[in-house]
């Protein structure tokens, strides 16, 4: 590269990085991490992104430079000079891709197989979806309510069904999504690790009354979980409510 070309290159990709860095870290993108797989997928995802930044300030800054720099004088209405290839660049922009893609995709694979490790110890919780509710099963308990409750630092497997259409289970602070699909059982495993109350989404446009499908996921410790279970469980007993009726 010829040095007059080096130092205005050098001032675009400072001044377009600055940008490209403000606002991928002055915005606050993503919800709370309450779960162990949401610290996992943001660790993957924050990758995605700055490497996406990096990718688009070199990108941005070639192609602004080069607009300006070797734009047609007006008036000009010839072919530039004919270009036949530049291996070096070429191999450049094929290996980089290649080795970027080969870490996405080794980065994945690991964060799923950590996400989906089973505990042996885990809490199973029934999920049923139908238009438009969601309903969740404490069945060890006898029990059933309208609010998926966690217990916070023990793993939960959440055992799911659908009565209709296709639904899917979303709660962003966990991170995690899975489809709930009538004739077949899916299964989501969550590590939740902070206590609170998030927004668990219907996230499959299920019919007219989608956009009020939604619930809470209220974590707790472990604690107060099982004394809310005790509660729920005697409650329950004592209004004389039928044992949860059994799932195929
Ligand atoms: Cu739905």
């Amino acid at each position: 590269m010829k040095n007059r070309h080096l130092a205005p290159l050098v001032v675009l990709h400072l001044v377009i990085g600055a940008i490209t860095a403000a606002v991928i870290f002055g915005v606050d993108w993503w919800p709370d991490q309450a779960s162990e797989q949401a610290v996992r997928a943001d660790h993957l995802m924050w990758f995605l992104v700055i490497a996406s930044g990096v990718i688009f300030t070199g990108v941005t800054a070639f192609l602004v430079y080069a607009t300006w720099r070797f734009r047609a004088p007006p008036g000009d209405e010839s072919d530039g000079p004919p270009s036949h290839g530049n291996t070096r660049l070429e191999i450049v922009w094929t290996v980089i891709p290649v080795l970027l893609l080969a870490v996405i995709g080794i980065w994945s694979s690991v964060t799923t197989g950590r996400n989906e490790a089973v505990a042996s110890d885990r809490e199973i919780i029934e999920v049923h979806a139908w238009q438009f509710a969601w309903e969740f099963t404490y069945r060890d308990a006898g029990f059933t309510t309208g609010d998926l409750v966690l217990p916070q630092g023990r793993q939960v497997e959440l055992i799911m069904r659908s009565s209709d259409v296709i639904h899917d289970l979303w709660v962003p602070e966990f991170r995690l999504k899975e489809d709930v699909v009538p004739g077949v059982t899916t299964n989501l495993l969550i590590d939740p690790t902070r206590v609170g109350t998030y927004p668990l989404i219907c996230a499959e446009l299920c019919g007219a009354g989608h956009g009020i499908m939604r619930s809470q996921a209220i974590v707790k410790t472990q604690a107060d979980y099982e004394a809310w279970k005790r509660q729920s469980a005697a409650t329950a007993r004592a209004a004389g409510a039928p044992a949860p009726a059994p799932t195929n």
